[in-house]
């Protein structure tokens, strides 16, 4: 096991990962930009290094700088975190060619999953249902016009490089095929450095189930079930929730079986969560793989009992998912709200996330519970998003499971705007 970690980011996640450490017996180093220098991360890890000025590009997106830190406090290995460098390919790389784990899949594994084309093309391969749609990246005018006529409309194109709703396009008729085309290349271009896009057959009104795993470094992999996480706002999650009102046991383990089988046969390790889209006859089609552990793995946490954090260091220690894990049960239901600090009608924030997460025997009773957590909930000084949670929680479609990712446009009674 390892002796030393240096948590490479802030806020709870840097928090949750150091309680994970100081339940293991693990010392660990917290990185910080000059903005950070009070936060709880730095207070509850043992060591902290200031990496640099506030901006972010420039701490915790510096990798030369999180390597300098993790090199003169001596860690075996860095826990990334969400966001920032967790899904860097040559970040996991530049941590192996230092001797340092990182705890995550392989750099070559990220970077599959990474280039969206490709990871629909390896899932699709090794068994995982697609949405209907191009074999790769779309290379001119001619293939874009042949591709359309084989998918037909609606259709999206999607930028290789983009991923959780950045660089898409809707094109609803051929008149608009062209300059949608041509838009989405410029747009990825600017947002990505890379103008290549793909092409899917589009689905209105789907619900977004992902399913948590956990991969072994010794080919094992296990599922703990699926999150529903379709109450969400311009691409922004909500309220999330596991099991799915719309999964019953029988499509859980027939997917969950599909989904482990495929993440063996890619060599997957560590966490992750594989991304599906349901349609309205209740399909479900891959659409993304994250690489990383997620905002929402705490309702997983709740059904199974199992600690994602701990599971994920343990893994990159070289446990067996046996050891590490054991044998998962799902017991009850627990749903999430992400508590934003934000003016509730322009939405301009005001400082970070705070989760409020509750566990029932089943949805009616987590949905109580939620309704009276929300209710004591108290935050003076700023405006948060709790009123709007309350709604959600009191909206009679939201209490029957009648929700898709437009479930907030027509509870606001707008474009969700
Ligand atoms: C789609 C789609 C409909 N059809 N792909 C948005 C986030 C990114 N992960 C994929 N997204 C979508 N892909 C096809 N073929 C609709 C969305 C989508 C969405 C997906 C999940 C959760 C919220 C969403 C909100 C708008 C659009």
């Amino acid at each position: 096991m390892f002796q030393k970690i240096l948590v490479a980011n802030r806020g709870e996640i840097a928090l949750r990962v150091i309680c994970a450490c100081k339940e293991l017996g693990i010392s660990t180093v917290a990185v910080y930009s000059e903005a950070d220098r009070n936060s709880l991360h730095v207070r509850f890890a043992d060591e902290a290094v200031c990496i640099g000025p506030p901006r972010s590009s420039e701490s915790y997106l510096n990798i030369p700088q999180v390597i300098s830190a993790a090199e003169i406090t001596n860690v075996d290995a860095i826990h990334p975190g969400y966001g920032f460098l967790s899904e860097n390919a040559n970040f996991a790389k530049v941590c192996e060619a230092s001797e340092i784990t990182f705890i995550g899949p392989t750099a070559e594994v990220i970077e599959m999953m990474g280039e969206k084309d490709r990871a629909r093309r390896e899932v699709r391969t090794a068994g995982l249902p697609t949405i209907p749609g191009s074999d790769g990246i779309i290379e001119g005018e001619e293939q874009l016009g042949k591709e359309a006529a084989k998918i037909g409309y609606p259709l999206i194109l999607k930028a290789v490089a983009g991923g959780g709703g950045r660089g898409m396009r809707i094109v609803r008729r051929q008149e608009e095929l062209l300059s949608a085309y041509q838009t989405a290349r410029s747009e990825a271009q600017q947002a990505f450095g890379n103008p290549d896009v793909y092409a899917e057959r589009f689905l209105e009104h789907p619900r977004h189930i992902e399913f948590q795993v956990l991969g072994d470094q010794h080919g094992k992999i296990i599922h703990l079930g699926e999150r529903e996480c379709s109450v969400q706002r311009r691409h922004q999650k909500l309220v999330e929730e596991s099991p799915s009102p719309a999964m019953d046991a029988k499509r859980r383990k027939e997917l969950g079986a599909k989904v482990v089988r495929a993440l063996e046969k890619i060599g997957y390790t560590n966490a992750g969560t594989v991304e599906f889209l349901m349609d309205q006859d209740g399909s479900l089609y891959f659409i993304e793989m994250n690489t990383r552990i997620q905002v929402e793995h705490p309702v997983t946490e709740l059904v199974t009992d199992v600690d994602l954090i701990k599971a994920q260091i343990r893994i990159a220690a070289g446990e067996r998912l046996e050891e590490a894990v054991g044998d998962v049960k799902f017991w009850g239901h627990a749903i999430e709200c992400r508590v934003n600090a934000e003016d509730p009608d322009t939405f301009v924030p005001s400082a970070g996330r705070a989760k409020l997460v509750v566990k029932g025997r089943d949805r009616s009773e987590a949905i109580g519970r939620m309704r009276r957590a929300l209710e004591m909930f108290v935050i003076e000084g700023i405006k948060t998003s709790i009123p709007l949670h309350r709604r959600i929680l009191a909206d009679a479609d939201f209490a029957a499971g009648k929700i898709d990712t437009h479930f907030i446009e027509r509870l606001l009674g707008t474009n969700g705007k």
